[in-house]
């Protein structure tokens, strides 16, 4: 918007003779920012939602133009097209699964717009269609996920018995989802721990008890449940104990979690999730940084990965390696679920 008004006013002032200098003085500097969000789908992306929308407020010195995308890619690709219509300073995408964006990202390459991507990555032929990456290091989420599992089942003398592991997944395609699942996949492997099925709860409670149903129909032997988000947890351990199966340290299945959302951190306080790893998703300040020293005529960097923690039910496992990294594991408590910012 403030290209399109700089032209008009500085054609104006033009004609009508007025130095464009204070014409330009009163122009309006509000920065537009068209955000593509995928959905609706859980309580992390509602917290991200919220992230960006209090960050790019009026009072902040911007226009937010927001689409939810119902979790369908068309969707996204129209929203993009209409930012590239509507002129507006900078493009935020948060894609729902990875590839299918070069020709839409060209067009806004071509229409002279950055695009700044959240959350998950594009994978995209030629990396200068967009300007930044801000988000997760999803596989790292799985490794660090399964170093825990590991610790865990050593730890209570579990270390030699049969593991059989289903795999909630979330939406296919999704950076998160082939993170986190080459995370299990490869601990599986190394550990020989049994992948009994492997299934997408499309990141939702409905689908996530839904999977969880039939999974439990088909097997019987399960005892570690994989959900990739807290609202397939969610569903899942409904569907456990629907099923007259009881969770948790004590219980038959252990059900394992990420986005340590407030409600996801609540299952976690009473062992409904033993483990819960972090998925940040407060990405608005990240990306106004961004936008800030771009409008600057500053470098920034390409790929961010925001730092995130861990966190258990009790302090069994106080931390976990992957590679020659260490992370900490808190027990949650629920001053720490009350003193968190989602
Ligand atoms: C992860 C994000 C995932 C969350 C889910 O950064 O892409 O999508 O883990 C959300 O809750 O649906
Ligand atoms: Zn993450």
């Amino acid at each position: 918007m403030k290209k399109k008004m700089v032209t008009a006013l500085l054609a104006v002032s033009m004609l009508a003779g007025l130095s464009a200098v204070n014409v330009m003085a009163a122009d309006d500097d509000t920065i537009t920012v068209g955000f593509s969000q995928v959905g609706a789908e859980s309580d992390w992306r509602t917290a991200n939602t919220e992230s960006m929308k209090s960050t790019f407020s009026e009072d902040n010195g911007y226009e937010l133009i927001f689409d939810d995308a119902q979790q369908k890619q068309e969707n996204q690709l129209t929203a993009i097209r209409n930012f590239i219509q509507q002129e507006v300073d900078y493009i935020v995408l948060a894609p729902v699964t990875e590839t299918g964006w070069d020709t839409v990202l060209q067009e806004a390459k071509d229409a002279g717009i950055p695009v700044i991507i959240v959350d998950r990555m594009v994978d995209v032929s030629d990396d200068s269609l967009y300007t930044a990456w801000v988000g997760s290091n999803f596989k790292l989420e799985g490794q660090k996920a399964m170093a825990w599992l590991d610790a865990y089942l050593e730890a209570k003398g579990r270390g030699d018995e049969e593991i059989n592991l289903v795999d909630i997944q979330g939406t296919i395609g999704a950076s998160a989802q082939i993170g986190r699942t080459e995370g299990l996949e490869e601990a599986a492997k190394e550990n020989g721990w049994n992948i009994v099925d492997q299934q997408t709860g499309e990141f939702t409670q409905a689908k996530g008890q839904e999977v969880m149903e039939s999974m439990l129909k088909k097997h019987d032997n399960i005892n570690v449940v994989y959900c990739e988000n807290d609202n397939e947890a969610f569903g899942a351990i409904d569907a456990i104990e629907a099923a007259g199966k009881k969770v948790g340290p004590d219980g038959d299945i252990l059900v394992m979690s990420f986005d340590t959302t407030n409600a996801g951190l609540t299952d976690t306080l009473s062992g409904k999730i033993i483990c819960n790893t972090e998925c940040n998703p407060l990405h608005g300040p990240r990306v106004q940084e961004i936008i800030e020293k771009l409008e600057a005529g500053e470098d920034v960097d390409k790929i961010a990965y925001v730092d995130e923690e861990m966190f258990a039910f009790d302090d069994t496992v106080k931390t976990v390696t992957v590679g020659d990294k260490d992370f900490d594991v808190t027990a949650i408590s629920q001053e720490i679920i009350d003193g968190r910012a989602y």
